[in-house]
C-alpha cells in the first residue's frame, strides 16, 4: 500500500501542474470572443495596447522607483518618541554632622551622605586627646581635649569609607572606628 500511494502522488503533481500552466488563456483567446465588435477589429486594438503598454512600463519604472517617500515619517516618529523626563539625581547638598571623640567611641559613628555632598565635620573629643583619620578623602586631624576642629571635603567617592583614631588614647583605641557611608 506505501508503494502504490507514494507513486500516485509522485506521477499526479507535475502532470497537474504543467495541465494548469498549459490551459490558460492567452491574450489572443481573450480579445477575441469579446460581443459587439467584429473580431478582426478587437484584436487588432487590442495588440496596439499591448505594444504601447509594454513600451511604457519600462520607461517609466526606473523614474518611479528610485524615489522613496514612505522613509522620512517613521523617522520623525522614532525622534519624538523619547521625550520623558530624565529621572534628576539628588543634587549635592551640604551635610554637617557634629562628631564627639571619646574613650573608645565616635558618636555618631555611622555617618551617611550622598555621592557630591559637600561634608562639613566638626568633631570634638570629649576626653582626652584623639586623633580622626578619614584616609580616603585625605583627612587626618589631632582632637585635643574641649576643642573642636572642622573638616570640610567633598564626597566624591561611593563607598563605605572607615575613620579611625589616629591618636593612641588607651587600651580600646584600636577599635575606636567609624564608617562614612557615601551613596
Ligand atoms: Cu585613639
Amino acid at each position: 500500500m506505501l508503494v502504490l500511494v507514494g507513486a500516485g502522488c509522485s506521477s499526479d503533481a507535475p502532470v497537474s501542474d504543467a495541465d494548469v500552466s498549459a490551459d490558460l488563456p492567452t491574450v489572443e483567446a481573450l480579445g477575441v470572443p469579446v460581443p459587439g465588435f467584429e473580431g478582426v477589429v478587437e484584436e487588432a486594438v487590442v495588440e496596439s495596447d499591448l505594444d504601447s503598454a509594454a513600451e511604457k512600463i519600462p520607461q517609466d519604472l526606473p523614474a518611479t522607483e528610485p524615489v522613496v517617500v514612505p522613509e522620512p515619517a517613521p523617522v520623525s516618529e522614532v525622534t519624538a518618541e523619547p521625550t520623558p523626563e530624565p529621572v534628576v539625581e539628588v543634587k549635592p547638598v551640604v551635610k554637617s554632622f557634629n562628631i564627639t571623640a571619646k574613650q573608645w567611641d565616635f558618636v555618631p559613628s555611622t555617618i551617611t551622605v550622598n555621592k557630591g555632598d559637600t561634608v562639613k565635620l566638626s568633631i570634638t573629643s570629649a576626653d582626652v586627646t584623639h586623633g580622626f583619620r578619614l584616609a580616603a578623602f585625605g583627612v587626618n586631624e589631632n582632637l585635643s581635649p574641649g576643642s573642636t576642629v572642622h573638616v570640610e571635603f567633598v564626597a566624591d567617592k561611593v563607598g563605605n569609607h572607615s575613620f579611625i583614631c589616629s591618636v593612641f588614647c588607651g587600651h580600646g583605641h584600636s577599635v575606636m572606628s567609624g564608617t562614612l557611608i557615601v551613596k
